[in-house]
């Protein structure tokens, strides 16, 4: 057991009272350079946007990709070792560059909010997003529930299973797959440090020649990787915890700049005593996924403006964001453009636009919630008319997220009607951190029983050992 000692940067020491802390699976130290260096929130989509543009494949900033399109497919072992084929679960993930549309309604169906014209004028984006695929050839994606939204495919399986992910890289930034909760070795880790000299320093110190980072740690554009996941015991719940737990993974090689892109997604990892043969936890009917973050599109970031600058591959990125104004032709100040480009969404949805939180009365519903972001992203998920034992241990209404934040919420949907779902911090509230769930009521033809409906990811890529043939009857009474 080593000890811990964590400092604050001056970014940390700015913020009131929290400060979250997140440990890779076996490794020594967080990439403190890489981390801090590149705070690019909405930077990032400028920068891809203009890559894209030019026909650039490499960015302006300071990454060297581990993995490059022409190493061909690499990876695919776990500490050295080939995973035994019959427990594995192969997903097959691109990170591609698209259109994401915050409020495809275009207004507030829910609430009759009026957002601020700039969200109304800017609601669309470029973002980037994982998809997942059928196969290796990369053609035919498989459709994952609306209610989703922003997020990536559920990747899902059992405590003693693998998850081996081929991870394709179709956008113009090196890019990588960072999970939360399984154990993986240091190519898997997803995670990219880049010269780091203090980690090395304690590395030489200590006489560990380990590498500082693995192989996967960046995937350039066009670039594949074979990332493997193994799902220990310590993956899992507890036996005094719900039956399945939810865990994030998202891109991790220049930090945050890359969940704001849409990169990021969860893993679900069910009990081997609680699972249905089809890996989904037995003791509940329908899960339901909630990502509170507030996405930056402000489209600038003074220290990350410098050090591209710095980097000399700043220039016209740098004139890209002076040339940015509000619709109205009005140039902002960095404090203006950051507070106006806040979008405060739950999975990537604003103001009452996510689809999908629809379930029947008297269903076993499993909330997987989870906070990411920043200083700002403090959130209480509020149901309206609707009670959950959040982790199975404490009746509630409201449970507390802070950002990095992984938490299962049972309920059982005994109140049918219109619900409102929503953050219940007041300025976020206000500024669209709200959605609808709908509980039909007992015989009236309502959400879809079917697994493909009721549980996400499903079904799941199939290990040889797990036969797909469950009962999912009938909801509880
Ligand atoms: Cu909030």
């Amino acid at each position: 057991m080593g000890l811990w000692r964590l400092t604050s940067s001056p970014l940390m020491q700015s913020t009131k009272t929290q400060v979250s802390a997140h440990f890779h699976s076996n490794t020594s130290g967080l990439g403190g350079r890489a981390l801090s260096a590149l705070r690019m929130f909405g930077l990032l989509t400028v920068l891809l946007g203009a890559l894209e543009v030019r026909g650039q494949t490499l960015p302006a900033y300071d990454i060297k990709p581990t993995v490059t399109a022409s190493m061909g497919e690499v990876g695919g072992k776990y500490f050295g070792q080939t995973p035994d084929p019959a427990r594995i679960r192969h997903y097959y993930i691109a990170a591609e560059p698209v259109q994401w549309d915050f409020m495809p309604i275009g207004s507030d169906p829910v609430c009759g909010m009026t957002p601020l014209p700039d969200v109304v004028a800017w609601h669309m984006v470029r973002k980037a997003r994982y998809f997942q695929y059928t196969d290796a050839t990369f053609t035919q994606r498989v459709p994952q529930p609306p209610r989703l939204g922003i997020l990536g495919p559920v990747l899902r399986g059992v405590v003693g299973e693998y998850l081996e992910i081929t991870f394709l890289n179709r956008t113009a930034l090196p890019l990588s797959m960072h999970p939360h909760g399984v154990k993986y070795d240091k190519d898997s880790e997803g995670s990219y440090h880049g010269n780091n000299n203090q980690l090395k320093l304690l590395q030489s110190r200590a006489n560990d020649d380990r590498p500082t980072q693995g192989l996967g740690a960046a995937i350039g554009p066009n670039g594949r990787f074979d990332y493997v996941w193994y799902l220990d015991e310590e993956s899992g719940p507890l036996p005094s915890e719900p039956s399945s737990k939810g865990w994030l993974y998202h891109s991790h090689v220049a930090g945050e700049g890359e969940i704001n892109l849409g990169l990021a997604g969860c893993i679900i990892v069910t009990d081997s005593k609680r699972a249905r043969p089809d890996g989904t936890p037995n003791d509940v009917d329908r899960e339901m996924p909630a990502l509170f973050m507030i996405f930056n599109e402000s489209q600038t970031d003074p220290e990350a403006k410098e050090r591209l600058e710095a980097a000399g591959g700043g220039q016209s990125i740098s004139n890209l964001i002076s040339s940015m104004a509000t619709p109205g032709g009005k140039k902002l100040s960095a404090a203006e453009l950051k507070e106006e480009g806040e979008r405060h969404a739950i999975n990537g949805f604003i103001y009452g636009n996510l689809p999908g939180l629809e379930m029947n009365e008297g269903e076993r519903v499993r909330w997987y919630l989870f906070g990411l972001g920043s200083e700002s992203d403090l959130h209480t998920p509020h149901w309206h008319g609707l009670r959950v034992l959040d982790e199975g241990v404490r009746r509630t209404d409201t449970v507390e997220l802070l950002p990095g934040s992984m938490k299962v919420a049972d309920m059982v949907s005994d109140n049918p009607g219109h619900w409102l779902f929503h953050c219940h911090v007041d300025e976020h509230m206000n500024n669209g951190m709200f959605a609808l769930v709908t509980v039909y009521p007992k015989g009236k033809p309502g959400a879809s029983l079917l697994p493909a409906n009721a549980f996400l990811g499903f079904p799941p890529p199939s290990a040889t050992n797990i036969q797909a043939k469950a009962s999912h009857g009938a909801p509880a009474n």
